[in-house]
C-alpha cells in the first residue's frame, strides 16, 4: 500500500510518501520524502503565531505532488504538540494560533497552581511543568473575545485533518499533552478544565490512533487530483507518540530513547503512568502513546539552541553551515564549558536584540564556567550540556521507573549528529543506535498500515520492521571524559530552576 505521512516539525515540515508490504516474502517499508518546506514561528507585534494555513498548504502542495505519480491509500498528520486552533460556531478558525513559544503564558502557571496545587494537578494529568502547556495557553486567553466565540479546540493535526476531511475530534496521544488529559481514566479532565475558567464544552471527542478521521471532502479530492475515497486516519498525531512507535528497539532490550529534534524528548516506554511524588519532583512527564502506553520523559531544550544560533549568525550576514560547525565543535576542548541547557532563558526565538549565541555567553558567565570563545567552543558546548542532560534524564527516567536501561535509541534529525550521538553514549555509559532520523514519519505510517490491515499486529511487530527495513550507527560508549565531574560543576552551578 501507498501512505502519505505528513510530518510537521516546528522547523520543517514534510510530507512522505511510504511504500508498506508486510509477509509477503520481501517486507517494505520504503520512505520517500515528496515535499520538504520550512517552519518557523512568525512575530507579529509582542505575539509569536504559526503559519497554519501556509501549512495547510504545503501539505496540500505536497499530496498533490504524490498524487500525480500513484494511488494514496490513506493519509495521516502528526506535529508538535500542544498547540490549537479555535474554532467558531461556523466551523471557521478563530485568528491564528500562537506558538509555545509566545510570551503571553509568562507567569500563568504560577497563577493556576495558587489556584490548583502542582500535586494534585500532576495526580490528574501526570504532565511535567511546562510553562506553555494548552491549559495554561487557555488561561492566558480567559477573557479574550476568541476563547468567548470558541466552539471547539483543534490541536493542529486534528485542526489540518478538519480541513481535509471537515471532521472534529481529538486524537488522544496529542490530548494527553494539554494538561487538560485524564491519565488514568484517558479523557478529558473536563473538572480540571472547568475549575480553571475553561470552557470544557471546547474540547471535542476522543479519537483513538487508527481510527478513521473521515474520508477527503470533495473539495479537497478534486483540488488534489484524488479519489473521494482515500482516508485520513488518525496516527499518534503527537510527533513524539509517532516518533517512539519508529524507535527500532528490539524486544529483548529495556531501552531509553531520545527523539531528536527542535526538542529532545528522553525518556521509557511504560505500560502505566508513574505518578509518585519522586517523579512530579523530577518534573517527569507521562503523556499517552499508541497502543495506550505511556510516553515517561521529560523535554529538554533540544537542537533549538543550536539552531537558533545558526539562525543570529545567518542574520548576522556571517552564517556557517552545521556540517562545518560540528566538524569544528568535534576538534574543541570537551566539556570544557558546560550549562544548563535547559535554562528558561533559551526558550524563546532568538531576536536582533537578543540573540542565542550571547544568551549563551550570558549563562556560562552567570554559572562561572569559562565564556566559549568562539564558534567552535560554543557548540561544542551546547551538545556537551545536551549529552549531560540526556545522561541526567536517562538515569533520573531508569531509576523513577525501577528499569535498568540497556541501550539508548536516537531518532529524529538529532540522529544524525554523529558527535552528539558519540557524546551521549559517552555521557550516559550506554551504547546509542542512531536512526532512523524520520521515525515520527514511519510510526505514522505503520499505524496507517495496521488500520488498513497490514499484518502488524503490535509495536514489537512495526519496530521489528523498522529494524528489518532500516540500517543503524552504533555508538559505544568511550570512556576518558569526566562526565560525573562535568554533572557535580552543573550541579553546584544550577540556580535550581530546573530539576
Ligand atoms: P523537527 O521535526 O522538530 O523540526 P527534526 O527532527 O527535523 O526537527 O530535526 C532537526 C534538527 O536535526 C536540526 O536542528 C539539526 O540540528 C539536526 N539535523 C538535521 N540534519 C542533520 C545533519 N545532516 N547532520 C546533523 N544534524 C542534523
Ligand atoms: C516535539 C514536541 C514535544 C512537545 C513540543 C511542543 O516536536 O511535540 O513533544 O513538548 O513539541
Amino acid at each position: 500500500m501507498r501512505l502519505a505521512a505528513v510530518d510537521l516539525g516546528a522547523t520543517s515540515g514534510r510530507v512522505m510518501e511510504a511504500v508498506v508490504s508486510v509477509g509477503t516474502g520481501a517486507d517494505r517499508l520504503d520512505l520517500t520524502e515528496v515535499h520538504r518546506f520550512p517552519n518557523a514561528g512568525v512575530p507579529i507585534g509582542e505575539s509569536l503565531y504559526w503559519d497554519v494555513v501556509g501549512l495547510h498548504r504545503e501539505v496540500l502542495a505536497g499530496l498533490r505532488t504524490m498524487a500525480r505519480s500513484g494511488p494514496v491509500h490513506g493519509i495521516g498528520i502528526d506535529s508538535w504538540a500542544i498547540d490549537y486552533g479555535l474554532l467558531d460556531r461556523d466551523g471557521s478558525l478563530i485568528g491564528n494560533p500562537h506558538s509555545h513559544r509566545d510570551r503571553r503564558t509568562d507567569g500563568v502557571a504560577g497563577q493556576v497552581l495558587e489556584q490548583v496545587s502542582a500535586e494534585e494537578v500532576y495526580a490528574v494529568t501526570g504532565l511535567q511543568q511546562l510553562p506553555f502547556t494548552t491549559i495554561y495557553q487557555l488561561v492566558a486567553s480567559r477573557g479574550s473575545a476568541a476563547l468567548e466565540a470558541a466552539e471547539t479546540m483543534l490541536l493542529l493535526p486534528d485542526l489540518l485533518g478538519y480541513w481535509l476531511t471537515g471532521e472534529i475530534g481529538a486524537e488522544r496521544t496529542n490530548a494527553s499533552t494539554t494538561g487538560l488529559f485524564d491519565v488514568r481514566s484517558r479523557t478529558w479532565a473536563s473538572g480540571l478544565a472547568e475549575r480553571v475558567g475553561i470552557p470544557s464544552a471546547i474540547l471535542p471527542p476522543l479519537r483513538e490512533p487508527g481510527e478513521r478521521v473521515g474520508w477527503v471532502t470533495p473539495a479537497v479530492a478534486v483540488g488534489l487530483d484524488l479519489p473521494q475515497d482515500v482516508p485520513v486516519i488518525a496516527v499518534g498525531s503527537h510527533d513524539t507518540a509517532s516518533a517512539v512507535v519508529g524507535v527500532p528497539a528490539a524486544q529483548d532490550q529495556t531501552f531509553a530513547y531520545i527523539s531528536s529534534g527542535t526538542w529532545s524528548l528522553v525518556g521509557l516506554e511504560l505500560e502505566r503512568p508513574v505518578l509518585t511524588e519522586a517523579a512530579r519532583a523530577a518534573d517527569f512527564t507521562n503523556e499517552g502513546g499508541v497502543d495506550g502506553t505511556i510516553r515517561f520523559l521529560r523535554n529538554v531544550m533540544g537542537l533549538w539552541v543550536l539552531s537558533e544560533c545558526l539562525r543570529a549568525w545567518h542574520e548576522q550576514g556571517s552564517g556557517a553551515d552545521l556540517g562545518t560547525l560540528l566538524a569544528a565543535a568535534a576538534d574543541a576542548p570537551a566539556l570544557r564549558t558546560v550549562i544548563d541547557i535547559n535554562d528558561p532563558s533559551l526558550l524563546r526565538p532568538s531576536t536582533p536584540g537578543d540573540r542565542m549565541p550571547e544568551r549563551l555567553v550570558e549563562l556560562a558567565r552567570r554559572s562561572g564556567e569559562p565564556v566559549p570563545d568562539d564558534r567552535a567552543t560554543l557548540v561544542r558546548s551546547i551538545l556537551d550540556s545536551l549529552a549531560l542532560a540526556y545522561r541526567r534524564t536517562v538515569r533520573t527516567a531508569g531509576q523513577l521507573a525501577g528499569l535498568t536501561v540497556d541501550v539508548v535509541h536516537v531518532v529524529g534529525g538529532g540522529s544524525q549528529n554523529e558527535l552528539l550521538c558519540q557524546l551521549t553514549a559517552d555521557a550516559c555509559g550506554l551504547p546509542v543506535l542512531a536512526g532512523p532520523s524520520e521515525a515520527a514519519a514511519l510510526g505514522n505510517v505503520l499505524v496507517q498500515a495496521r488500520a488498513l490491515h497490514a499484518d502488524l499486529p503490535d509495536l514489537a511487530a512495526m519496530r521489528a520492521l523498522v529494524r528489518r527495513t532500516h540500517s543503524l550507527r552504533r555508538h559505544e560508549p568511550r570512556s576518558g571524559l569526566d562526565w560525573d565531574a562535568a554533572e557535580s560543576r552543573l550541579a553546584s552551578t544550577k540556580d535550581g530552576s530546573t530539576p
